[in-house]
């Protein structure tokens, strides 16, 4: 089985860290193809970047659908365009925040989600409400570290994020923790030993997962909203991402 994990930001460095969540929890016979577009953002902090992002991740979810990939996963909390990819997309299509909550309400009846900066806790909200696990998200909390900071020895991202867990198993009756961000996959083993709950990494639930419904022989329905989308005439620089009518085709 071949499963295609975009990180959907454009930092390879932050690629290769999802790559290896990922085929730390993968089947033996499960080829991770690991990716990131050639151009956007550099991290997704916010509505603006998640939108600018779409473009490039559509486009690797085009030649994945040429290359015969059997699921992917959009490895960035925000879920951004999995609507539109679960359009063009045969095979199932998760994102790691849906994953994560979902993995989540299997293993605690509340759990937190921490994030990167103040400013994508809405994002998250959003999702927790259109995924319908308000019941079980307590809160959504920021630990203040930009996604690029993850990746510095000197940000001390590891210290706040734990601090951050810890303040929400004292204050918001939660019993898991979700982490905010694909770039803190590194840090899930870390974490969960250091704060004895469990912590889910959403790349590697996504991951899992997608394997179980690809072995469960299920693919994304085509009945319906998550039909191809409509032939027809895109205008200018995105003429060439017009779709075709049928997903062979697509460019
Ligand atoms: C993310 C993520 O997972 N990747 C990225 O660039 N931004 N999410 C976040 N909440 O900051």
């Amino acid at each position: 089985m071949r499963i295609k994990v975009i990180n959907p930001n454009t930092t390879s460095s932050m690629t290769e860290l999802i790559g290896a969540s990922a085929r730390a929890v993968a089947s033996p016979g499960t080829i991770i193809e690991a990716v990131n577009p050639a151009h956007g953002p550099v991290s997704i902090e916010g509505h603006y970047d998640e939108a600018m992002a779409c473009v490039g991740l559509l486009q690797e979810i085009c030649k994945g659908e040429a290359e015969g990939i059997d699921a992917y996963v959009i490895a960035c909390f925000g879920d951004p365009g999995l609507d539109a990819a679960r359009e063009i997309a045969r095979g199932p299509v998760l994102g790691v925040a849906e994953a994560a909550m979902r993995a989540a309400s299997f293993l605690a009846t509340g759990f937190s989600v921490v994030t990167t900066l103040p400013r994508t806790v809405v994002i998250a909200e959003h999702l927790v409400a259109k995924y319908g696990v308000s019941s079980h998200c307590r809160a959504v909390r920021a630990c203040d570290v930009a996604v690029l900071e993850l990746d510095s020895p000197h940000s001390n991202a590891y210290g706040k994020i734990l601090d951050e867990c810890r303040r929400a198993l004292a204050e918001d009756r939660s019993g898991a923790i979700v982490l905010g961000c694909a770039g803190m996959a590194d840090l899930c083993g870390k974490l969960s030993s250091a704060l004895g709950v469990p912590v889910i990494d959403g790349v590697a639930a996504a991951v899992t997962l997608a394997e179980a419904l690809v072995r469960m022989g299920l693919q994304t329905s085509k009945h319906g909203d998550y039909a191809a989308p409509l032939p027809k005439i895109y205008t200018g620089m995105l003429a060439s991402l017009a779709p075709a009518g049928h997903l062979q085709s697509f460019p």
